[in-house]
């Protein structure tokens, strides 16, 4: 299927000839029927030759009723322009082409209608110049007479023409339905309408709704009038809500795939139309079927910042139009480029941010987005509207390789200086760490920790060389140093190393330092013990018991028994089933 919306001046002949190509009647209200005249968004739609099926959104022409036209053509792909052969080109033939220019809609076709009242000739010629120099381009012109019939054939063969060059969205695209439409059904409950620009919608799937955000389930689906389980874009649907009220939704909110769009209130835009400087400061944002206030901010010559009324769901890259509802004018078409845009707090924000936005055209790009912003998360990147394809560099976050290397060394200088500062603490904590890069996750603390640092017990060291030991210390290890070194295997007394004023975490430091051996709590030796010691129980017969290997090493059992098993657990001695052990390897191995 796909979807084109009419445009043209009032009294063209859009809604005949929409009548005319499907049979059915696009002007839906009897108020419409009466004074003749559209007013709001009809809908109706007719298989072609080939078989293909096309929807038609006929448009109201009239200049009153411009923003339920908006509402219309916003969403759609393609566009059939009318122009009446016996009027020409009117007020409401340049504004729609405006509109159509600025939303940046490509495909079309022109039709000039009764042309059994006047040669079609005069209107086609400048209607074709006129769309020629838009986004529209050249297009193929058909003169028609929805009173005799005339063209209608030539038309719908064209139509096939048409629809087989539209592009085909890409599957898998994120569901964006930008109501047009909401009634009640007696029984059924609340029914929203629109044109489905691409993505899947499913019976039971569930969608977010613009406006409150809350989840909400899509009981069942039409398209064109019939049930359906399923509807690909490009296509009009009808969507069944369950536990939606008429409250609370209507023209201008959208259904969702939940968690791809940026809900937001603030973008920066490239406006393609009049020069940025002379817009009014208040002017309407129309995109999709909806239609905001938005107050603007000039940054630069194309540029500007715009604060909508309400949030809408934007992403890089969209295309709006913004319209001065006083003057009753299309002031240009905008570009989204940044739907999370920085606060311009500090002095030369402003032009900093024109000079970055002079630099941005609209296309979502990965890199460009994280070297901006240094740090993302995968969500916030592709609400944007950004395809993300390189790899995390924890969890669900994503780093511009500059900005991470940048981390790496500020991690680096920061464990520094903490442990200077902290000189009997293992390590620095990840959460202090945390605070002092300014990270949003632990996780990434814990990622950023290559060597020379390393990361044990949820604390971040320089591996080894945790510093000098603080004058104290070193004066007490080093006087405990020489006692042992006359006795290597004797481990003071615990009330020894507290005369000494080696408490637990001074040893801790000096262990680290790599200054004493812990072989439990309070029994410390020097480090090269180990050494010592193999080379001593080597020179037994093997295997060796316990109280053989203590007596000539000349300690006791407090010392003997844990200096065994740090033996054990290195692979220097091995201890056999009756407990007896034997030296494995020589001294220096260990
Ligand atoms: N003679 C003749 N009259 C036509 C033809 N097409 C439309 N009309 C008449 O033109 C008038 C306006 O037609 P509509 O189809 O309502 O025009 P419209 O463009 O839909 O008007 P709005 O929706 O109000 O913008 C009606 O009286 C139609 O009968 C045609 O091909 N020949
Ligand atoms: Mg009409």
């Amino acid at each position: 299927m796909q979807v084109i919306a009419t445009a043209g001046h009032v009294d063209h002949g859009k809604s005949t000839l929409v009548r005319a190509l499907t049979g059915m009647e696009p002007d839906r209200w009897a108020e419409e029927r009466r004074r003749g005249m559209t007013i709001d968004l009809g809908f109706a739609w007719t298989t072609l030759p080939s078989g293909a099926v096309v929807a038609f959104v006929d448009v109201p022409g009239h200049e009153r009723f411009v923003p339920n036209m908006l509402a219309g053509v916003g969403p759609a792909p393609a566009a059939l322009f009318v122009v009446a052969a016996d009027e020409g080109w009117m007020p409401q033939s340049a504004e729609h082409l405006a509109a159509l220019d600025a939303l940046g809609v490509r495909h079309g076709l022109l039709v000039v209608t009764r042309s059994d009242l006047a040669d079609p000739a005069a209107a086609t010629e400048l209607a074709q110049a006129e769309i020629g120099a838009s986004s529209l381009g050249s297009v193929e012109a058909v003169a028609v007479s929805a009173v005799t019939g005339a063209g209608l054939p030539e038309l719908r063969a064209a139509l096939d023409r048409l629809t087989a060059r539209l592009p085909v969205p890409e599957p898998g695209l994120p569901v964006r339905l930008w109501v047009d439409r909401a009634f009640s059904i007696r029984g059924s409950g609340t029914v929203v309408t629109g044109t489905l620009g691409g993505g899947e919608l499913r019976t039971g799937d569930e969608l977010e709704l613009t406006g409150t955000g809350e989840r909400v389930r899509i009981r069942g689906l039409q398209s064109l009038g019939e049930p359906t389980a399923r509807v690909a874009g490009v296509a009009r649907v009808a969507v069944n809500l369950r536990g939606v009220s008429l409250e609370q939704v209507g023209r201008g909110d959208a259904l969702l795939t939940p968690g791809r769009f940026q809900q937001t209130d603030l973008v920066d835009v490239r406006l393609v139309g009049d020069p940025v400087g002379e817009l009014p400061a208040e002017v309407t944002l129309h995109v999709g079927s909806a239609a905001v206030t938005a107050r603007v901010r000039p940054l630069g010559v194309d540029t500007a910042r715009l604060r909508l009324d309400r949030p809408l769901p934007l992403r890089i890259g969209d295309r709006a139009l913004l319209r001065d509802p006083g003057r009753r004018h299309v002031a240009g078409g905008v570009t989204v480029l940044d739907v999370v845009p920085p606060a311009l707090d500090r002095r030369g924000a402003a032009s900093a941010r024109a000079a970055v936005l002079a630099g941005l055209d609209g296309r979502p790009d990965e890199h460009a987005e994280l070297a901006r912003r240094g740090l993302m998360r995968r969500g916030e990147l592709e609400r944007m509207g950004v395809t993300v394809e390189s790899a995390p560099v924890a969890g669900d976050w994503y780093a511009d390789p500059d900005h991470w290397l940048d981390l790496r060394r500020r991690l680096v200088e920061e464990v520094t200086r903490w442990v200077e500062a902290h000189p009997l603490e293992s390590g620095v904590p990840v959460d202090t760490l945390r605070r002092l890069l300014d990270l949003p996750d632990r996780a990434l603390v814990e990622v950023l920790v290559t060597a020379p640092l390393s990361a044990q017990n949820g604390r971040i060291a320089r591996g080894g060389t945790t510093g000098a030991l603080p004058e104290q210390v070193a004066r007490a290890v080093r006087r405990i140093g020489a006692e042992l070194a006359e006795r290597p295997f004797v481990a003071p007394e615990a009330a020894r190393l507290a005369e000494f004023g080696l408490g637990h975490r001074e040893i801790g430091a000096a262990v680290r330092a790599g200054a004493l051996l812990r072989l439990a709590d309070n029994v410390v030796l020097l480090p090269d013990a180990v050494d010592q010691a193999v080379r001593v129980l080597a020179g037994l017969p093997q295997p060796f018991t316990l109280s053989t290997a203590r007596q000539a090493l000349g300690t006791t059992r407090r010392v003997a028994v844990p200096l065994l098993e740090l033996l054990d657990r290195r692979g220097a001695t091995r201890r056999l089933p009756d407990d007896a052990r034997i030296v494995l390897i020589g001294p220096g191995d260990s």
